[in-house]
């Protein structure tokens, strides 16, 4: 029986990132996907490719849950972009209907499409309801500022703090992506389990941000998470893999590139 990752995330529908991301992430890592829609996200190419949102009902969202936890068994499961504080309550609620040997949460603050106001309240909702639950968690410089009310964050010092402060917030493992926003010739990511630090560098790969990154950074995760890598080391293999489809990456009429696993 192939092992099952289950992700609960919204829909991109350009497909380098979100679920359409997720799920090929966790072909290509040889686990049986199985996704749960929660928002979907349609880039306008007549408005200079602004997010277009449209929330999936939390009823619908309730049903997929029950749906997908009831056929199969998933012991793992990744969160993606949730966007509303109502669908972080009901997701909220369907990850507490069992338990779980891990919740890994990319923690998607924001969507360009959405009112600012409307974009805090779900970013509150995600730090109260859903970080709680996590037992893994891997925001970006901007996500990390943002949770750990430390912004801007300039330092690997301060990265490392970010760590400290977002594990207090609940969850017991903390990988804070430096990415390209950390000044500097590597991609630096500290990971925190709690006690122990461990920083991570891979050479950067130019210096724009490439759709997907954190999707499949997250993605790669739970898959490793589900076959039974204990969490540094899934998350290792998960920063190599993201590396290489950052290095492969594809070009498309949109004005960014996205994260594509070479053959
Ligand atoms: O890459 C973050 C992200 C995650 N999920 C969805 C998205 C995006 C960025 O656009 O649309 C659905």
């Amino acid at each position: 029986m192939p092992a099952i990752s289950y992700v609960i995330a919204g829909s991109e529908a350009t497909g380098g990132a979100g679920i359409q991301a997720d799920l090929r992430t966790f072909a290509q890592l040889g686990v049986y996907g199985v996704g749960t829609i929660t928002c979907v996200v349609s880039f306008d190419p007549g408005a200079q490719w602004s997010h277009r949102f449209v929330p999936i009902a939390g009823p619908v969202i309730a049903d997929q849950i029950e749906a997908a936890t009831t056929a199969h068994a998933p012991e793992v499961v990744k969160i993606g972009m949730l966007g509303t504080p109502e669908t972080v309550t009901t997701v909220a609620d369907g990850l507490r209907r069992q338990s779980w040997r891990h919740i890994v949460v990319d923690p998607v603050l924001i969507c360009k499409g959405q009112e600012p106001g409307a974009a805090l309240d779900t970013d509150n909702a995600l730090r109260t309801e859903i970080l709680p639950l996590a037992t893994v968690v891997t925001p970006n410089l901007f996500e990390a500022a943002t949770l750990a009310g430390m912004d801007p964050i300039t330092t690997v010092d301060e990265l490392t703090e970010a760590a400290r402060r977002i594990a207090d917030l609940g969850p017991r493992h903390v990988v804070v992506k430096g990415g390209v926003g950390l000044a500097g010739d590597d991609a630096v990511d500290v990971y925190f389990d709690g006690h122990d630090v461990t920083v991570l560098r891979a050479p950067k790969v130019g210096d724009e941000r490439v759709s997907g990154a954190g999707c499949v950074f997250a993605a790669a995760t739970t898959a490793e998470l589900t076959k039974g890598a204990d969490v540094i080391d899934a998350v290792r293999t998960a920063k190599q893999f993201t590396h290489k489809g950052i290095v492969g990456r594809l070009a498309s009429n949109a004005p960014f590139d996205a994260v594509c696993q070479p053959d």
